[in-house]
């Protein structure tokens, strides 16, 4: 019988060899689905080894460096950090992850420059499975591509087989395990996939009596992940390095339908600060500035969170006495129409709101 390798190998070859339309959609949708599942056995088999460089998160946020080997990843961690990781005109001069802050706008952000990963890396080449866990932990991936070299669907899928999807939402389905009654499904009429679709997914992963609950529009890919369970949904930005390298303009056009895209020449310091403006903003941090009670405001430690934030957690922040002796807030801003806002702890914070907290004590 074949190995679980070999029957991966088989499916990825019959993946790569066919052609994705209406009329094979639904074969495709299938092959995926087993290719998971037995991504799952295999992972299962192979305990221990994917267990990361052991680097604790710090700062506000964490960012992880990933690509081929020898696109420059460990040139942008030192243009962007203070921290100084070996660079080589070779594959692999990286073993370990390096980690890096970078502070921008009062944040502080951690970036890891890891090894490079190459075809395979889920299923153990190189150090990927170490390298792998580390991405699932990050906040924002940069998928940096040398922009001489194509192939970056390849990083892409071996980052989906770990189970970290770029740019996509976990959407809203729900299941019910039973012992008996079959497969029951709900679902709204605009779904993107049929029921006999469903359940030979479904039969795929082993699930033969439960009820389903989709409850948003979905496709295979959706339902698949879902089922797979520890799927982490991760934003990424594109960075297209040694842009000072002839290179072809369309090859990076053409990487826009994965995502946002920065062009960078780490070597020649180009495109660094719009880098750090991208990770910025992807991801949708928040500067809040505490009034003191001698009403000085320190502008140059802004508290940062994350967009969507509420007042509890900056109190949460400061200590636990005063979470207790909370009153209320008031709150004034840039983005505050109103001069003077006084808010509870569930209010929602914006972008350089400064921030008075009146206790009982
Ligand atoms: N021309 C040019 N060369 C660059 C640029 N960035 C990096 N390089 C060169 O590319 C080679 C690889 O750079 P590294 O930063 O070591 O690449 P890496 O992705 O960390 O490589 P691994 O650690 O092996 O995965 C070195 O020779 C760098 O000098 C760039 O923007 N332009
Ligand atoms: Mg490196």
């Amino acid at each position: 019988m074949a190995t679980i390798q070999e029957r991966i190998k088989e499916l990825e070859d019959e993946l790569r060899n066919t052609e994705y339309n209406k009329a094979t959609q639904k074969h495709i949708g299938l092959l995926k689905a087993k290719l998971s599942r037995l991504e799952g056995d295999l992972m299962s088999q192979k305990k221990g080894g994917g267990e990361g460089f052991a680097i604790p998160k710090s700062g506000d946020a964490t960012v992880a460096l990933v690509g081929f080997p020898n696109v420059g990843k460990s040139s942008l961690l030192n243009d962007l950090t203070d921290q100084e990781s070996e660079i080589g005109n070779f594959a692999f001069t990286t073993l370990r992850a390096v980690p890096g802050t970078l502070n921008y706008k009062g944040a502080q952000i951690q970036i890891l420059d890891l090894p490079g990963i190459i075809e395979n890396a889920s299923v153990g080449s190189g150090r990927g499975r170490e390298v792998l866990s580390m991405v699932r932990n990050a906040d924002l991936i940069l998928i940096v591509i040398d922009v001489r070299v194509k192939g970056v669907e390849k990083i892409v899928f071996e980052l989906q087989r770990a189970g970290i999807v770029l740019n996509r939402r976990r959407k809203n389905i729900g299941i019910h395990r039973n012992n008996t009654g079959g497969i029951r499904i709900q679902k709204p009429r605009n779904v993107n996939i049929e029921e006999d679709q469903i359940k030979e997914i479904l039969n795929e992963f082993r699930i033969t009596n439960c009820d389903l609950y989709i409850r948003e529009s979905i496709d295979s890919d959706d339902l698949i992940d879902f089922l797979r369970g520890n799927t982490v949904y991760a934003k990424a930005l594109y960075v297209v390095n040694k842009i000072d390298l002839p290179h072809s303009q369309s090859d990076i056009d053409e990487l826009s339908r994965f995502g946002k895209v920065v062009k960078v020449s780490a070597s020649s310091h180009t495109g660094i600060e719009e880098l750090k403006e991208a990770i910025y903003q992807e991801l949708e941090l928040i500067r809040v500035y505490l009034r003191e009670k001698s009403g000085e405001i320190d502008m140059e430690r802004p508290m940062v969170l994350r967009k969507g934030a509420v007042v509890r957690e900056v109190v949460r922040k400061i200590s636990r006495e005063m979470l207790s002796s909370f009153r209320y807030a008031i709150i004034t801003g840039p983005a505050r129409k109103q001069s003077e806002l006084r808010v509870g702890l569930n209010y929602e914070l914006l972008d350089q709101d400064v921030l008075t907290i009146i206790s009982r004590n």
